[in-house]
């Protein structure tokens, strides 16, 4: 493997994660079989124009997500913890960027995490633009603890057509990166899904860890297939025999 002959136990690494890391813990991907895009229309639930439109139905949709993400049957998995270990263990610089809403990565203990796509548990007012936490369902007649306004409060997630967060710092990262892992995503959503080609522009080793090529797989120098919770810890295993 690339990796163990190319990759310095210096080198900085960046991880981007999507939703099939969390599939093994019981959270839907969008768009395998039988996903959420399968049971929803995105342009219904997951754009700034949804919201105006229906405001009700987009706190419905988040507001299912938020209680299936509170079920105490959901839980961090083997691949949030290996990732986890790798930021305690690895004596490079590490990053992980998450388009992932859920709250597993931090519950797994990574603390060197990004959420691109926004936070199911957070909420934003239209107002004051406060964010807060939210762990409880949303509703238009709830007033904003900060502002008192009503009608104003939206979960805190990037919809389509607005700008993920904390892009810069994202892209500074990637051009100093030795090494880009890419793992559980279908590579559909950009800019997320470009991140790989930065990657290598900037000279980066470049791996995919997905259940199945992803539509990004030819760009990966590397590709790692099968469920995370056994490709994740094992890859994690083969860095850490660097250090
Ligand atoms: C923006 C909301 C611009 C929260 C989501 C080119 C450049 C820039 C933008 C665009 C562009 N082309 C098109 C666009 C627009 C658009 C876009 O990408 N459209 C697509 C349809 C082409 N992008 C945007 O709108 C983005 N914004 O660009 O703003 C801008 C510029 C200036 C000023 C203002 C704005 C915003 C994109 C974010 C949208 N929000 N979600 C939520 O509800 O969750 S996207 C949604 O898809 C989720 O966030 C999700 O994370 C994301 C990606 O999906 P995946 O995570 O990959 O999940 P998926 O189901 O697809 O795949 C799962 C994978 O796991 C599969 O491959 C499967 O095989 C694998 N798997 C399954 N089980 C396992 C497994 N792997 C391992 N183990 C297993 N057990």
């Amino acid at each position: 493997m690339d990796v163990s002959t190319h990759l310095k136990p210096t080198g900085s690494i960046v991880i981007l994660t999507g939703a099939g890391i969390s599939k093994e813990s019981g959270l839907d991907t969008f768009r395998c079989a039988g996903g959420i895009w399968d049971k929803v229309d995105l342009e219904d639930v997951a754009t700034p124009e949804a919201f105006l439109r229906n405001p009700p139905l987009v706190h419905r949709f988040y507001n299912d997500r938020r209680r299936g993400l509170l079920d105490p049957a959901v839980q961090p998995n083997a691949a949030h913890a290996a990732l986890a270990e790798l930021e305690r263990a690895w004596p490079g610089d590490l990053l992980l960027v998450t388009q992932n809403i859920d709250d597993l990565h931090e519950r797994a203990g990574s603390k060197k995490l990004i959420h691109m796509h926004g936070e199911l548990l957070k909420a934003v007012c239209l107002f004051c633009r406060t964010v807060m936490e939210c762990r409880s369902d949303l509703s238009l007649e709830q007033a904003c603890p900060h502002c008192g306004r009503r009608n104003g409060l939206r979960p805190d997630v990037v919809w389509f057509g607005e700008m993920p967060y904390e892009m810069e710092r994202i892209q500074g990262e990637l051009a100093a990166c030795d090494l880009f892992v890419s793992i559980g995503t279908s590579g559909n959503i950009y800019p997320a899904a470009g991140f790989v080609a930065e990657a290598r522009a900037a000279g980066a080793l470049t791996v995919e860890l997905n259940l199945e090529p992803s539509s990004g797989a030819s760009q990966f120098r590397e590709a790692i297939h099968g469920p995370a919770t056994e490709v994740v810890p094992a890859f994690v295993k083969t860095l850490l025999a660097l250090t």
